[in-house]
C-alpha cells in the first residue's frame, strides 16, 4: 500500500462499496501474473492454450452478449449537458454516482479486488499519465499488463499527488440491462459496471486514453487521437512518420503493421510501427507535431489476419497473446478464426463455447455461424512485433509529416486526395463517414457520420473538439499536411477495388511526396487529387484506368452527402464552429459549379 493519502482512501471508500474479499495490489512481476494465469485457468475464465505451439498464450470467452463496446450504454458526466454535447450519452454527475453505486454496491462480495497502477507512456516520461483501475476480473489484470505499463514504479511517479485517474471495473453480474461505462471527465474518473468486454473494461484504452485524455488535451493544449503511428523508411535510410485515424475495424491495425510490396522492399522500403491505435499529439520543442503511442500492446481484431494480409501481427501473437472470442481447435489445443486459413478445424469449439461445425459458416449469418466472432480479438505484447520501430519507447514519440484520415466508404470517397490547409483538413476530418463494423453492438455496414474516428471516443461536446482542432492549427510553426484515403470503394458485383493491406503503401508514398513538395497534384472540389500516373501500380494486376475510377469524383453522391452532413452538423449542434460552416458551404459551391 503506498502512502499517497488520495489513493488509500479512494481505495477504501471504493472497497466499502464494492465489498470484496480481498485486496491484491498488481506488482508487474511476472511471478504474480503466472499465479494469476494459473488461477484462471483454474476457474475456466482463461484456457491455457498448447505451450510449444503458442508460449504463454490464453484463450478467453466473454459473456455471448457481451462482445464489442456499447456506444449506447457509454456516457460522459460532465457537469452540464451541453459540455457533453449532443453526440455523447449524458447523466447529470450525482444522479450517475448515486444510480451507479447501488450496482456496485456489494459487487465483489466473494470475489478479488485488483488494484491495477498502470502508466499510459513510459513512466516518469514528461507525457505519461498515469492510473489505477479496480477490477474484480483476472482478465482484465491479464490484458492491462499487456495493454499498458504496470507496476510499482507508476505509485512512486505518482507520489503523493492526485492527478492519476481513478478506474472502477466490475463484471457484477454482466446483466445487459444495467451496463455502465462511465466517464466523469471533471473528477478523472471512471466506472464500468457488467461487462467484460475490452474496450468497455480495460480502462486504460478507450475511457481513459481518448474520452479522458482528449478532454484533458483540450484543457492542457494537445490531441488525443484514435490514431495509428507508422514509420516508412526511405531507401536512403531517411524515415517519415504519418498518422492515420481510420474507425474502429477500419485497417489501423494492418497499415501500422504493413509489410511493402515486393516492388517497394526490392528498392530498400521499410515501414516501422509506433502504434495502432491511440496517439498522443503535442507541439516539439522543433515547431513541428510529435505523435506517441500511450499503450504498451495491441489489442487487434483477430479475423482476416494471416500470413498474406498481415504477417506482422500473426508473429506478434505467437507468444505470450491472450485471444478473445475466437474458434478453439481441439485438435492441437490452437486456436483459428474466419480469415486465418482455408482450413477450418475440424472438431473444434466456436465462440460462444459450443461444438462448432465449420460447414454450416453462412457469410449472411456470421454471428451466429462463424467459428470466431467478427469482433474477436487478440491482445498481443508490442515488444513481439518484428516490424517495431525503434522509436516505440522513445517518451518523446516521432515528428509527423502527415496526418490520414479514412473510411469504410463502398462509393463516395475516392482513394485518396489531400485537403487545402489546415482547416480544410478539419473539415474533412469533421465529415469524415464510414459503414459500420462488428467492434461496436448495433447493425452493420450503415453509413454514419465518424468524425476524425472518434465519434464514439470525444470526451467532451463534438464542437469544441473541432474548434480545439482549429485552435491547435493555429498554434502548430509546422503542422502535418491533412489527407483522406478509402481502400474501401467496390465495384458493381461489391468487390474491393484496391488491393489494399501491404500495397496501401503506394498511397502513403504520394502522400509523402506531396509532403516533401516533390509533386504535382491536380485540384478539385473536394481538394487535391493525385496525377492516375503518380500512384505507383508497378507489380500490380490493375491499370491506369482502374486507378483513374478509383480517383473519380462524383458530384452527385457528393452533392448528397452535404445534406447529410449538414443534418450532422445540426445535431452537433451551436458549438460547430463557424469556420466549418463556411467549408461546407464552400464544398457545396464547388460541387455546383459549372
Ligand atoms: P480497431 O482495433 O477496432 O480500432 O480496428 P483497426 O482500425 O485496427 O482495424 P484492422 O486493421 O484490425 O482491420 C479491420 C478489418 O479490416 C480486418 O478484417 C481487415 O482484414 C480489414 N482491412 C484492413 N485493411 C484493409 C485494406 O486495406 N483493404 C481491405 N479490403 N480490408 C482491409
Ligand atoms: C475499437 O473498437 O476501436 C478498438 C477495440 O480498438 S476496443 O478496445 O474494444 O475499443
Ligand atoms: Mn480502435
Amino acid at each position: 500500500m503506498p502512502s499517497n493519502k488520495a489513493v488509500r482512501e479512494w481505495i477504501k471508500e471504493m472497497a466499502k462499496m464494492t465489498c470484496p474479499d480481498r485486496i491484491v495490489w498488481i506488482d508487474g512481476s511476472d511471478a504474480q501474473r503466472d499465479e494469476l494465469r494459473a488461477e484462471a485457468c483454474s476457474t475456466g475464465e482463461m484456457i491455457k492454450l498448447n505451450q510449444d505451439l503458442l508460449p504463454g498464450c490464453y484463450l478467453h470467452r466473454t459473456a455471448i452478449n457481451d462482445v464489442a463496446r456499447v456506444e449506447a450504454r457509454t456516457f460522459i458526466c460532465t457537469k452540464t449537458k451541453e459540455d457533453a454535447g449532443n453526440i455523447n450519452n449524458w447523466i447529470e454527475p450525482g444522479e450517475c454516482y448515486s444510480r451507479l453505486s447501488k450496482l456496485f454496491k456489494n459487487s465483489m462480495k466473494g470475489r478479488t479486488m485488483y488494484v491495477i497502477p498502470y502508466s499510459m507512456g513510459i513512466v516518469g516520461s514528461d507525457f505519461a499519465k498515469y492510473g489505477i483501475e479496480l477490477t474484480d476480473s483476472i482478465y482484465v489484470v491479464l490484458n492491462m499488463l499487456i495493454m499498458t505499463r504496470v507496476g510499482n514504479d507508476v505509485l512512486e511517479a505518482i507520489g503523493d499527488g492526485d492527478g492519476f485517474i481513478k478506474g472502477l471495473h466490475s463484471k457484477a453480474q454482466l446483466d445487459e440491462a444495467n451496463r455502465y461505462i462511465v466517464h466523469f471527465p471533471e473528477d478523472n474518473t471512471i466506472w464500468s459496471v457488467n461487462s467484460g468486454y475490452g474496450g468497455n473494461v480495460l480502462l486504460g484504452k478507450k475511457c481513459f486514453a481518448l474520452r479522458i485524455a482528449s478532454f484533458l488535451g483540450r484543457k492542457e493544449g494537445w490531441m488525443a487521437e484514435h490514431m495509428l503511428i507508422l514509420g516508412v523508411e526511405f531507401p536512403d535510410g531517411q524515415i517519415k512518420y504519418v498518422c492515420a485515424a481510420f474507425p474502429s475495424a477500419c485497417g489501423k491495425t494492418n497499415l501500422a503493421m504493413l509489410i511493402p510490396p515486393e516492388v517497394y522492399r526490392k528498392k530498400g522500403y521499410k515501414v516501422w510501427t509506433v502504434g495502432d491505435d491511440i496517439a498522443w499529439l503535442r507541439i516539439g520543442s522543433d515547431g513541428r507535431l510529435w505523435a506517441m503511442n500511450p499503450e504498451n500492446g495491441f489489442f487487434g481484431v483477430a479475423p482476416g489476419t494471416n500470413e498474406k494480409s498481415n504477417p506482422n501481427a500473426l508473429a506478434t501473437t505467437r507468444e505470450g497473446a491472450i485471444f478473445t472470442n475466437v474458434c478453439h481447435n481441439l485438435d492441437n489445443n490452437t486456436v483459428w478464426w474466419e480469415g486465418l486459413d482455408n482450413d477450418p478445424p475440424k472438431n473444434a469449439v466456436n465462440w460462444k463455447g459450443e461444438k462448432w461445425d465449420y460447414r454450416k459458416y453462412d457469410k449472411a449469418d456470421k454471428i451466429n455461424t462463424s467459428g470466431a466472432h467478427p469482433n474477436s480479438r487478440f491482445t498481443a505484447v508490442a515488444t513481439n512485433c518484428p516490424c517495431l520501430s525503434s522509436e516505440f519507447n522513445n517518451p518523446a514519440g516521432v515528428p509527423v509529416s502527415a496526418i490520414i484520415f479514412g473510411g469504410r466508404r463502398a462509393k463516395t470517397a475516392p482513394l485518396v486526395y489531400q485537403s487545402t490547409s489546415w482547416q480544410n483538413g478539419t473539415f474533412v476530418g469533421s465529415i469524415m463517414a464510414s459503414e459500420t463494423t462488428a467492434a461496436a453492438a448495433g447493425a452493420i455496414g450503415v453509413v454514419r457520420r465518424d468524425p476524425m474516428a472518434m465519434r464514439p471516443f470525444v470526451g467532451y461536446n463534438m464542437g469544441d473538439y473541432w474548434q480545439h482542432w482549429l485552435d491547435m492549427g493555429k498554434v502548430i510553426p509546422n503542422p502535418p499536411k491533412i489527407f483522406h484515403v478509402n481502400w474501401f470503394r467496390t465495384d458493381s458485383d461489391g468487390n474491393f477495388i484496391w488491393p489494399g493491406f501491404g500495397d496501401n503503401l503506394r498511397v502513403v508514398e504520394w502522400i509523402l511526396k506531396r509532403c516533401a513538395g516533390e509533386i504535382d497534384a491536380d485540384l478539385s472540389p473536394i481538394g487535391y487529387l493525385p496525377k492516375p500516373e503518380d500512384i505507383n501500380i508497378e507489380g500490380l494486376d490493375i491499370g491506369t484506368d482502374t486507378v483513374k475510377e478509383l480517383l473519380s469524383v462524383d458530384r452527385a453522391s457528393w452533392l448528397e452527402d452535404i445534406g447529410n452532413i449538414r443534418d450532422f452538423y445540426a445535431l452537433v449542434g451551436d458549438r460547430v464552429p463557424a469556420e466549418l460552416h463556411k467549408e461546407l458551404n464552400q464544398l457545396e459551391a464547388r460541387l455546383k459549379k459549372d
